[in-house]
């Protein structure tokens, strides 16, 4: 078998067969282009409800990437910790529902990945502004590390980075562009990762910034 080149990946979108990172981690490229519209106008919704906010890490520092959340599950972090509430902590409501759109695009993407019958509960908006970043840092707040984690890109593309289960380990660029889906399960699910700076830009669709949307089954 020949390893597949993640940079010849998005040239052709019709072809849409999942390209496997590794074992677990499958990238879809334009996957979520035919659903952007719909995303875009209930992603409106959502922060509406629950507007996007910088949280603030244990460590005290402001996250460059803003945030909010929908579903049952939300993810927060501030100076006691990372976890997952039902309500915001800026409004003490449950978090807004997850959008059929959304619900019904992480269930698609994951089937096609080889994860059937995935159901999330969480949904993390991550919008970021050019020179917004994300460091190196595994995902483990959730209950189960058996279900996939699913991640949609809207808007300006971003070189997401992707390392292994050490900190130490050697990290591979990715970029992702504007409708692209990432299903990362099986032992790919712990693995360091992380996204650079955004380098500034307008794309037509979002505007000056990135969208990520990460459903998780978090509860
Ligand atoms: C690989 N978000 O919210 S999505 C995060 O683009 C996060 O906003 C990035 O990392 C973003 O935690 C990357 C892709 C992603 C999400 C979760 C993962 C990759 C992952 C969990 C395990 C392994
Ligand atoms: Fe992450």
């Amino acid at each position: 078998m020949t390893t597949p080149d993640l940079f010849d990946a998005g040239t052709d979108p019709a072809a849409a067969a999942p390209l496997a990172l590794e074992p677990g981690a499958s990238v879809l490229r334009g996957f979520a282009l035919p659903q952007a519209p719909a995303l875009r106008r209930d992603l409106e919704h959502v922060i509406a409800a629950a507007p996007l906010r910088h949280l603030v890490t244990p460590g005290g520092k402001t996250m460059s990437v803003a945030m909010t959340n929908c579903g049952t599950l939300g993810w927060v972090s501030d100076r006691s910790g990372y976890r997952y509430t039902s309500r915001d902590p800026l409004s003490h409501r449950p978090w807004p529902a997850m959008p059929d759109s959304f619900r019904t695009l992480a269930r698609a993407a994951a089937e096609r990945a080889g994860f059937a019958g995935f159901a999330p509960d969480a949904c993390l908006v991550n919008r970021y502004a050019p020179g917004a970043r994300l460091t190196l840092h595994q995902d483990r707040d959730e209950r189960r590390f058996g279900d996939p984690i699913v991640s949609v890109s809207l808007g300006l593309p971003a070189v997401f980075l992707w390392g292994g289960p050490r900190r130490a380990d050697r990290t591979r660029r990715v970029p992702l562009a504007h409708g692209d889906v990432v299903v990362w399960g099986g032992p790919a699910r712990l693995h360091f990762h992380g996204v650079m700076p955004l380098a500034p830009g307008e794309h037509p669709f979002m505007g000056a910034c990135r969208i990520n949307l990460t459903f998780r089954r978090a509860g």
